[in-house]
């Protein structure tokens, strides 16, 4: 155990460290004393200065552990936060969105005035169908305006609602629906990919049978797709939002408790069930505007990308609510980065001076493995932050990703957190942090989060690995699961006394930085030794051949466990015997031969969430043989049967 350490350390703690260049560190958002700030007077001071208020809290907080209520009394509404006061406040020919249609030559752009007009008179009809204060809406769409626009006008008129990403299956958005028990769904015909029209209206038509609590369908035509309207149930959008008045007065926004349940957020647990995680409305809007504004150092005219969808918390967070909260200019785009070619992205950049691009480690190393060439062929120099989000990012990536993206010259702010914490929680602050390639750095203020050994000690810096945790409440954190405070309670907050158990296992270094290792579920134990299935992951991606590579473990009777490889290489490299034996001897020079592979499959893709997280438990699955458990959250299942018949050869 003591010897793994060792090489986890080897690994994990890069050498190469990179202060903030003076010339950003001067005119960033975060200045000096930033850190030493007093968490309470912190998150005081943030939810006056960002968020306008119909009704002034009176308290801060109140902590009843597990269950926390913060600005109490205070009334708000998140549309009027995000769209209204910024066209009060003279802002209306400003851009929100510039969006961006996978066809190309399919562009809008859109104001807040523009977005004021089209959130009046979605809310208008929605209204017109009976939508009102409190009921419960399903959102199953794509990445076209009208996604943005119905998740706003439901808050306007205070309707919870939950957005099920566009690629679920029927059976996912059926039972999320179930659970909730929502009234209306709101969906499109089909979606742009790659080309071509991938349904949601007949998905959804399969997931209402399901649900039978579903009075109404609104439908936005985008593809033109054949689709059957049920008579009574199904409408289309323009015939309900078309003809509504978009004059604001006539559909004012509904002031809301500050507590009240703003959207509920599925995600999978360890069990098949999802949980349904519960957001309330000032919290939450005060954690993620706050974050996007120092995290992204955002100005007045920072034209700013997230390139996640919004059917998942990033989406939420950080293409919605947060940048609009902050009235920022944000691109929209509907497709994949690979249509028509790959280049796509670095196009999008140029074209609109992109100066923040968000997105995920999965989508850097794909890029990495389609070349450098493509970015090169774009003129990148607008970017000043790039961020990463999703998973623990290799530190070959975050070095490809500000050397071929960012010139060598941008900071990579690496920032940890989850759906239950609703926004970034650690993370590097572009104007102050000394970034290393792999860490996410500091706990942003008013953030408590520490590393707790089995006994809930808290791990000293430079001591070792453990359990992250958050030791006091924060504004956006997750206030149960819907319908399952129990679960809530037994999943997050049974196995330490004082503090929130995230999943994460993590170590912080002898300086005060956090590293974070994967899930607490993903720690193998093979022969007695502990290994992180992220720890080979790295030391396989660390070789110049490998483009992704996911780990698992399977039961093996001498060992206990056994590790098995997938692996993708980049363009010009061949899977052979050769290579096999390479990659493995490269991870036993860089971890120690205890963590050589026992298999190693070569694969072109690997079994991804829609949200870019590598499915382990299906590879799982497939190295053990096993029937396949649920796959409604894989991007492409054909994927895994592909590996199955490459795992039996
Ligand atoms: C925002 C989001 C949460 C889990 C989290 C952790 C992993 C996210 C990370 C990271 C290392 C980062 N994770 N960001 N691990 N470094 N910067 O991804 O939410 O989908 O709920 O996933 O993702 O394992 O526990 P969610």
């Amino acid at each position: 155990m003591a010897q793994n350490t060792q090489n986890i350390d080897a690994l994990m703690a890069e050498e190469r460290t990179y202060p903030p260049d003076p010339e950003f560190a001067a005119q960033a958002n975060a200045q000096a004393g930033f850190y030493d700030q007093d968490p309470d007077e912190f998150w005081e001071k943030e939810a006056r200065e960002r968020i306008t208020w119909f009704t002034d809290f009176n308290a801060l907080k109140q902590w009843d552990r597990p269950h926390a209520r913060w600005y109490l009394g205070g009334r708000l509404n998140a549309c009027y936060n995000c769209v209204d006061r910024h066209v009060e406040n003279g802002l209306g020919d400003k851009v929100a969105y510039y969006w961006e249609g996978e066809p190309a030559d399919e562009r809008l752009t859109i104001t807040y005035a523009d977005l004021q007009s089209r959130v009046v008179k979605a809310a208008n009809g929605f209204r017109s169908l009976g939508i009102g204060k409190g009921t419960k809406v399903a959102v199953y769409m794509g990445m076209i305006p009208e996604s943005p626009v119905t998740l706003l006008a439901l808050a306007r008129l205070g309707a919870p609602f939950t957005f099920v990403f566009g690629g679920f299956s029927a059976q996912a958005l059926g039972s999320r629906m179930v659970e909730m028990e929502c009234e209306y769904l709101v969906t499109q015909d089909a979606s742009n990919r790659r080309g071509k029209a991938s349904p949601l209206k007949p998905i959804a038509d399969e997931a209402m049978d399901m649900a039978p609590t579903v009075k109404h369908c609104v439908t936005v035509r985008r593809t033109g797709s054949d689709v059957t309207m049920k008579q009574g149930r199904d409408l289309w959008w323009h015939d309900v939002v078309d003809t509504q008045s978009d004059d604001p007065a006539s559909c004012p926004c509904e002031p809301m408790d500050a507590e009240d349940m703003f959207f509920l957020m599925f995600s999978s647990g360890t069990t098949g069930r999802p949980k349904g995680i519960v957001h309330s409305t000032a919290g939450y809007l005060v954690g993620v505007a706050t974050t996007h504004y120092y995290v992204f150092d955002i100005k007045p005219d920072t034209v700013y990308w997230c390139a996640a969808d919004i059917g998942w918390i990033t989406g939420h967070s950080y293409i919605v609510f947060g940048p609009l909260a902050n009235a920022t200019t944000s691109v929209i785009y509907e497709g994949t980065p690979d249509f028509p070619d790959k280049a796509r992205w670095w196009e999008i950049i140029e074209r609109y001076r992109v100066n923040v691009l968000y997105t995920a480690p999965t989508s850097i190393r794909t890029h990495m493995k389609w070349g450098a060439h493509h970015a090169e062929q774009h003129d990148l120099s607008s970017l000043k932050v790039l961020g990463s989000v999703g998973e623990p990012i290799n530190p070959e990536a975050w070095l490809w990703y500000r050397d071929h993206i960012g010139a060598g010259r941008t900071p990579v702010v690496d920032t940890w957190w989850q759906t239950e914490t609703g926004m970034i929680m650690v993370s590097p602050l572009p104007g102050l942090t000394t970034l290393k390639p792999g860490s996410a750095t500091r706990p942003f203020p008013g953030v408590e989060a520490a590393v707790y050994d089995e006994q809930g000690k808290e791990i000293a810096p430079g001591e070792g690995a453990g359990y992250m945790v958050v030791k006091a409440p924060w504004p956006s954190m997750f206030r149960t699961l819907y319908g399952d405070d129990e679960r809530f309670r037994e999943t997050y907050w049974d196995k330490f006394p004082d503090a929130y158990l995230a999943g994460d296992s993590a170590r912080v270094d002898a300086d005060g930085d956090f590293w974070l290792m994967g899930r607490i579920d993903d720690v193998m134990n093979v022969s007695g030794h502990r290994l992180s299935t992220t720890e080979i992951e790295s030391a396989l991606v660390d070789h110049p051949d490998v483009a992704q590579a996911a780990v698992v473990s399977r039961y093996d009777a001498t060992t206990g466990q056994a590790i098995v490889a997938y692996v993708t290489l980049k363009e010009g490299a061949e899977g052979s015997t050769e290579k096999l034996a390479e990659l493995r001897d490269h991870v036993g020079t860089q971890i120690g031969p205890i963590a050589k592979p026992a298999n190693l499959v070569f694969s072109d893709e690997l079994p991804m969430t829609r949200s870019g997280k590598i499915m382990r438990r299906l590879l799982k699955d497939v190295a053990e043989n096993r029937e396949l458990g649920d796959t409604t959250t894989l991007a492409d299942p054909s994927v895994v049967d592909e590996l199955k018949q490459r795992s039996e050869n």
